[in-house]
């Protein structure tokens, strides 16, 4: 069995850190195809098991408006990643956190690697790892790529999560209301236009939808029955939420992102590092 696994995070997450650090040298740097975005590829190293780490572009969301963002985008899609790694900055734990709600969206196991903890102690702040995996739905591990520890952690928990077999259920981000309002519109996506955005993640494909994101816009040709049903669900979104339809979706990402930091952390010492 040959596994693809894919790490993805923010710029400046310590991707490329990483990524040396869980590899070594069988290392195969190229360009995405058609685009002059370096491609990094290179075997995990210290497995039994044959998997191949694919270091995506840095980004902030899987909104389209970068070459990194579509190349990532892209790839998490249309290849189809037997895992990610989420690379998260944990000295900056909520914003990079905004990208790991929309991970949760595209059905794909997922293992979040909480770097920079060496950063992170020394200002007193304590994660409870186990409590981020209850709120978020799958596994944390706190480590330091410059610093190389919790790295043989990481591929074991990589190992274990590669073998469960059936997907856990992601929670959920949004409130029941705006639920109920995505499962309608799932529900009328596939009766009405099944062949849309065919074999894309049922949520993704809903959420990108309402938003109308410009890639997903270009792929449903003007259709003019479907942007009709668009604007009837963005038009219950924004009576409910009070606000336009982007913001309003955002906001509810960082509202379950804040609750759920404020569940899964500590601070245990008063600041005695002032950093950013
Ligand atoms: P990328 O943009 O995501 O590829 O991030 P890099 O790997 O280039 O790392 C960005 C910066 O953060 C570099 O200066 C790294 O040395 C530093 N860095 C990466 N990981 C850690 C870490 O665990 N702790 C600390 N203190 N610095 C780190
Ligand atoms: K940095
Ligand atoms: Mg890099």
């Amino acid at each position: 069995m040959k596994y693809k696994i894919a790490l993805a995070g923010n710029p400046n997450s310590g991707k490329t850190t990483l990524f040396n650090c869980l590899t070594g040298s069988n290392l195969y740097v190229g360009n995405w195809p058609g685009v002059t975005v370096e491609k990094k590829e290179g075997n995990l190293r210290d497995t039994n098991k044959d998997i191949t780490l694919v270091d995506l572009p840095g980004i902030y969301s899987l909104a389209p408006y970068s070459m990194d963002e579509i190349v990532s985008r892209n790839f998490l899609l249309e290849e189809r990643p037997d895992l990610i790694i989420n690379i998260i900055d944990a000295s900056n734990i909520e914003r990079n956190l905004y990208l790991s709600t929309q991970l949760m969206e595209l059905n794909c196991p997922m293992v979040g690697a909480l770097n920079m903890m060496d950063v992170v102690k020394k200002t007193g702040v304590e994660i409870d790892v186990r409590e981020m995996e209850k709120i978020f739905g799958y596994p944390f591990i706190e480590i330091s790529a410059q610093k190389e520890t919790g790295i043989d952690e990481l591929i074991k928990l990589v190992e274990k999560t590669l073998e469960i077999k059936k997907l856990k259920e992601f929670p959920q981000i949004f409130p029941p209301e705006i639920m109920t309002l995505f499962n309608e519109f799932d529900e009328l996506l596939q009766n009405k236009y099944p062949e849309i955005l065919a074999g894309y993640p049922r949520l993704f494909r809903v959420i990108k939808l309402i938003e109308k994101d410009e890639e997903v816009l270009l792929k449903i040709h003007d259709n003019s029955d479907l942007l009709e049903d668009i604007a009837v669900v963005r038009k219950k979104i924004e009576v409910l939420s009070k606000h336009d339809v982007d913001s309003a979706i955002a906001d509810y990402r960082y509202r379950f992102i804040t609750a759920g930091i404020s569940q899964a952390t500590r601070k245990t010492k008063e600041n005695t590092i002032q950093f950013q």
